[in-house]
């Protein structure tokens, strides 16, 4: 994944004529774009595949299972072209191991620490330490720590050492872009203060300036 403007699109616009033409417009810009479940589910796994052709794909599947079926799932998502792959790491170590095993060289597996809405504070706030143990242990790639709490950023950081940092909620979810890299983000996630402007283009490029200017 290329680190030029350090934002990632989170696409999460369910119409897929629409979200193909954000990403057009967007690609340029983001480092990679985000697939989640609600892409997926309205048009189908096939837009892994055309959004790989634009831009590097990380599916956030927040992948939670047993190893077998985190290694299907992480298989489908790889063998579509999909760079990165989001899971959660409460699942323990030989889950995570799992899916850093089928990644292999082709994808890097992220894994979530604490999660950003407010009943991220509930239950993954008390253990994403722990949380970032567990994955730096079993070497995934990089990390997910809220933008709504830049502090918690920071934390992460300090147990992670030079892994990635990806940061969701930044814009609709009330974060703030440059206060996220200034805790020691590599990349800020923004979903709908890009994909629902009138501009997304223009406003995927005010969101790279404010990370430009915190670093
Ligand atoms: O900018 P938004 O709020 O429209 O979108 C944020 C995206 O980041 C959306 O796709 C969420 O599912 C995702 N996200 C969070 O908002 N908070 C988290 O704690 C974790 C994620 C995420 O990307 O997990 C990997």
């Amino acid at each position: 994944m290329r680190k030029e403007s350090r934002l990632i699109l989170a696409l999460d616009e369910t119409d897929r004529a629409k979200a193909l033409a954000v990403a057009d417009a967007v690609a340029g810009t983001a480092d990679a774009i985000k697939i989640n479940w609600p892409l997926v589910l309205s048009a189908g796994p096939d837009m892994i595949d055309e959004l790989a052709v634009r831009a590097d794909v990380i599916c956030d599947f927040k992948v939670a299972d047993i190893p077998n079926t985190v290694r299907l799932i992480i298989s489908q998502a790889v063998d579509r072209g999909a760079k990165g792959v989001i899971v959660h790491a409460f699942t323990g170590s030989d889950s995570l191991t799992e899916a850093v095993r089928t990644a292999g060289s082709r994808a890097g597996i992220y894994a979530v620490t604490e999660m950003s809405h407010p009943g991220g504070r509930e239950f993954t706030a008390p253990n994403a330490e722990a949380l970032a143990r567990v994955g730096v242990a079993c070497n995934v790639k990089g990390f997910i720590a809220p933008a709504t709490r830049p502090e918690r950023i920071a934390a992460v950081r300090q147990l992670i050492g030079d892994r990635e940092i990806l940061s969701p909620g930044a814009g609709a979810q009330g974060g703030s872009a440059a206060a996220a890299v200034r805790a020691g983000a590599d990349y800020v996630i923004v979903g709908r203060a890009i994909y629902q402007a009138a501009d997304p283009a223009a406003a995927a490029k005010a969101f790279a300036a404010e990370i430009r200017t915190a670093l």
